[in-house]
């Protein structure tokens, strides 16, 4: 299986976040992607690309572009702005919530709170480059199963899948999923599948294709009545406009095993088979894993061979985008189980 990957991800080096109501080590950090890059390597999965340079109009067909260009030019107005360049963590605290008005102000403040929806993802100096060459990681893969090969595995960092159209959290910034499922559609997929296996609710990707009929957004997550993002997630959120029934949300309990995890699964792909996609994505977070420390389901090493070989069984050309997964010891072997298990599964029509 072909891997895209860009050591540019060190670029975002967050050292603390704001969790449980008080700041805490960051767990969204540089080491998470270096051990899956080494063992994809170890494993020899196949060759690993850089990619190519992002693609602004592919990103602004699935974000704002005053939401982009919020992104590109953070670090100059914080330090036009007069602000501590040292360091490598801030936060927004205060947000335009229904009822207040959503302006673009000249205060950083202002348009930090305008520009995301939670306080717990650390932005710094290099946060840009780092998220644009993790779009650019899911473009390229996506670009790279269009031209024909049947599987990519884009080995994002940061992840993607909170980020709405136009407002980041979740330690995410771009929408990586969502910009390669756009990509597949460019490139001649008439309908794109997402499917969702990260602990959390995939709440940016299913916003961005809310509406729409032709990608059709699939998510297994902790029930957000317990868990983050909280605000969506939810069982009866089925799509809406010409995008009604084209959203399936599966929520799960906290201390959810395999057994139970699987019957979900194979629902769910079945779903996802009716549906006839040409192509598909896999947001695939690896923090259902028992030990994460930041999630609460009880999935083992070897489960992740079992889940890889069920997603593989779906049989159309597929973008596998890295999204969570904090358990960093047990990244690589949770990571290469997958995917091994995907090809050990998977056939191309
Ligand atoms: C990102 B991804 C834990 C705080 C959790 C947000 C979690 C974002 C997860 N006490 N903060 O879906 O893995
Ligand atoms: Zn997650």
């Amino acid at each position: 299986m072909l891997t895209v990957f860009s050591p540019d991800h060190i670029r975002h080096d967050p050292h603390v976040e704001m969790a449980d109501g008080k700041l805490v080590p960051a767990v969204e950090i540089p080491r998470r992607a270096e051990m899956v890059h080494f063992a994809v390597l170890e494993a020899e999965l196949g060759e690993i690309i850089a990619p190519d340079p992002l693609d602004r109009a592919l990103v602004e067909q699935v974000h704002d572009a005053s939401y982009v260009q919020f992104l590109e030019s953070f670090w100059q107005r914080w330090l036009d702005a007069g602000r501590d360049p040292n360091v490598d963590d801030t936060f927004p605290f205060v947000w335009p919530t229904p009822g207040l008005r959503k302006v673009e102000t000249r205060h950083l403040d202002g348009l930090m709170g305008r520009y995301s929806f939670d306080a717990g993802t650390p932005m710094g100096s290099g946060t840009w480059q780092a998220v644009s060459a993790s779009a650019a990681t899911a473009q390229t893969a996506a670009i790279k199963v269009s031209e024909g090969l049947p599987h990519a595995f884009a080995l994002c960092r940061p992840p993607g899948h909170h980020a709405m159209p136009d407002a980041y959290g979740g330690y995410c910034f771009l929408n990586n999923a969502a910009i390669a499922a756009q990509a597949l559609r460019n490139g001649g997929a008439e309908t794109v599948a997402v499917l969702d296996v990260d602990y959390h609710h995939g709440n940016g990707t299913q916003a961005i294709f809310y509406n729409r009929s032709d990608v059709f957004f699939a998510s297994i997550h902790a029930d957000p009545m317990d868990e983050y993002p909280y605000f969506l997630g939810h069982a009866d959120e089925i799509g809406a406009g010409d995008g009604e029934g084209f959203n399936l949300n599966l929520p799960l309990p906290i201390g959810t095993l395999w057994p139970d995890y699987a019957n979900v699964l194979s629902h769910v792909l079945a779903q996802i088979e009716a549906f006839k996609p040409d192509a598909m994505v896999i947001s695939l977070g690896l923090d259902t894993f028992e030990r994460d420390p930041i999630s609460q389901f009880a999935l083992k090493n070897d489960d992740f061979k079992t889940l890889g070989a069920a997603l593989g069984g779906a049989t159309v050309p597929t973008v596998i985008v890295f999204e969570g997964g904090y358990a960093v010891d047990d990244l690589a072997v949770n990571a290469v189980n997958t995917l091994t298990g995907f090809l050990d599964g998977h056939t191309t029509r």
